[in-house]
């Protein structure tokens, strides 16, 4: 087995980011040597932290499913990785940061030309966590300096935070789908990357789980529609319960649906696994 999860909403809690109540669970599975996966928006410097405080060292995906982190000498390549960050193979599926700040850029200027020409446009307010500092970053997301900070230390994707009319938000958001860069909501932002998605990252790390250990059977966790396509890509596809102690809204056949808001849905739905 292969545990996929999301982060945000799912191992941590969607308002506090604890993850206590999923100590239970996740110290089964680690005893079990079952690998623990994170697949989430949050970046490699966010992860690697989580990732020590909780002894994981597993491969991970970063960035709605930019990259891929594989300790060295924990798989067979049967390619050569794109690059190497602290002691990671990096498999690199999304567009870098430069480039998708520049892009996002044009973007936004052709929206807000389009907006200023039309009455039934309304307001739009676009915040970038690049663009704003560590203090409006931990505020916006009731994260401590440091974890703001490293949310902060982006190479794959931008956290947009959208207020405006709901004509504006769409108009602006077909606009990053016509310029080929696709976006997802993780619950309160949106993350924008260069068409790439948490489903295909899952489905290459899957095929290099089956080619170093043979079958394998995956199972993924989340809370929120940026998981759709990580949850479509598993054979055990899990939902946990949101802070409105409810389901996001899913089109995909036999999902399961745990009890509990963010970890302690995890500990419940990998306990009864
Ligand atoms: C952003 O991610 C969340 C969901 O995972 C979102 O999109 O709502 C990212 O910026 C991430 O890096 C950051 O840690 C998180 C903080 O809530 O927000
Ligand atoms: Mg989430
Ligand atoms: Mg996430």
């Amino acid at each position: 087995k292969v545990v996929f999860t999301d982060l945000d909403g799912t191992l941590l809690h969607p308002s506090t980011y604890t993850y206590a109540p999923a100590l239970d669970s996740l110290r089964r599975l680690q005893s079990l040597n079952i690998p623990i996966v994170f697949c989430s928006s949050k970046t490699r410097a966010e992860q690697i932290e989580l990732r020590q405080e909780l002894s994981i060292n597993d491969p991970f995906i970063v960035e709605n499913g930019s990259a891929i982190f594989i300790p060295k000498d924990y798989f067979h390549l049967p390619f050569s990785y794109d690059r190497i960050a602290n002691d990671y193979q990096g498999i690199e599926l999304g567009m870098g940061y430069e480039v998708l700040k520049l892009k996002l850029a044009a973007i936004l200027e052709t929206v807000r030309a389009k907006l200023l020409d039309n009455v039934w446009a309304g307001s739009l307010s676009v915040r970038a966590f690049g663009d704003i500092s560590v203090e409006d970053v931990a505020r916006e997301t009731g994260l401590g300096l440091k974890a703001a900070a490293a949310a902060k230390q982006r190479e794959y994707s931008e956290t947009l935070k959208i207020h405006g009319s709901r004509q504006a938000v769409e108009y602006l958001l077909n606009e990053v789908k016509k310029s080929g860069l696709s976006y997802a909501f993780g619950g309160r932002f949106y993350t924008i990357t260069g068409g790439n998605d948490k489903g295909k990252a899952v489905k290459v790390l899957t095929e290099l789980y089956k080619l170093n250990r043979g079958q394998v059977y995956t199972v993924g966790i989340g809370d929120s529609e940026n998981d759709a396509k990580m949850l479509a890509a598993v054979d055990r596809p899990i939902l946990v319960q949101n802070r409105e102690l409810r389901w996001a809204k899913f089109k995909l056949p036999s999902l399961n649906f745990a009890r509990g808001v963010g970890p302690e849905g995890w500990n419940n739905a990998l306990a009864s696994l």
